[in-house]
């Protein structure tokens, strides 16, 4: 018993190493995961590190996966005392710096599920941004964790 749990925690470690990083010249995403969800869950919420190692800002402007039928940018606040969310139309990211999509902040929510989603999948995360008027593409995959990396 013990040991089968042991396993799938090594493949998802794996997993971690060859597919949670990701990088295109200028812009690299570490990190990303999506929160796992009971069965037929329809809406699910992905987070990541983008990291700009470019000299100049680069803004996020969608995203796309084969595994969902639409993502959104959100951003989490407090209002009135009451944790809500909005959707956001981008995300930039200034020059040489980080940006964290995490629990409480931003994030990602991956809408419609086009299969099941379950603990150590990986979702392909299609990222298009703006560099310097040019629209870039960036692929990505993220692994479905119940906890996250941290
Ligand atoms: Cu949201």
């Amino acid at each position: 018993m013990r040991s089968k749990s042991i396993k799938p925690l090594v493949l998802i470690t794996l997993l971690s190493i060859f597919f949670g990083q990701k990088s295109f010249a200028e812009l690299e995403v570490n990190n990303a995961w999506v929160r796992s969800a009971p069965p037929n869950s329809k809406v699910f919420s992905g987070y990541l590190r983008f990291k700009n190692v470019s000299a100049n800002e680069i803004t996020i402007n969608k995203m796309k996966s084969n595994a969902f039928d639409q993502i959104e940018i959100h951003s989490s606040f407090i209002e009135d005392g009451i944790s809500t969310m909005r959707k956001i139309d981008n995300l930039r990211i200034s020059e040489n710096s980080e940006m964290k999509l995490e629990p409480g902040g931003y994030h990602l929510m991956l809408m419609s599920p086009k299969k099941d989603i379950k603990e150590g999948n990986l979702v392909e995360l299609i990222i298009y941004y703006e560099d310097e008027d040019r629209i870039k593409i960036l692929r990505s995959d993220a692994v479905v964790l119940r906890n996250g990396y941290e």
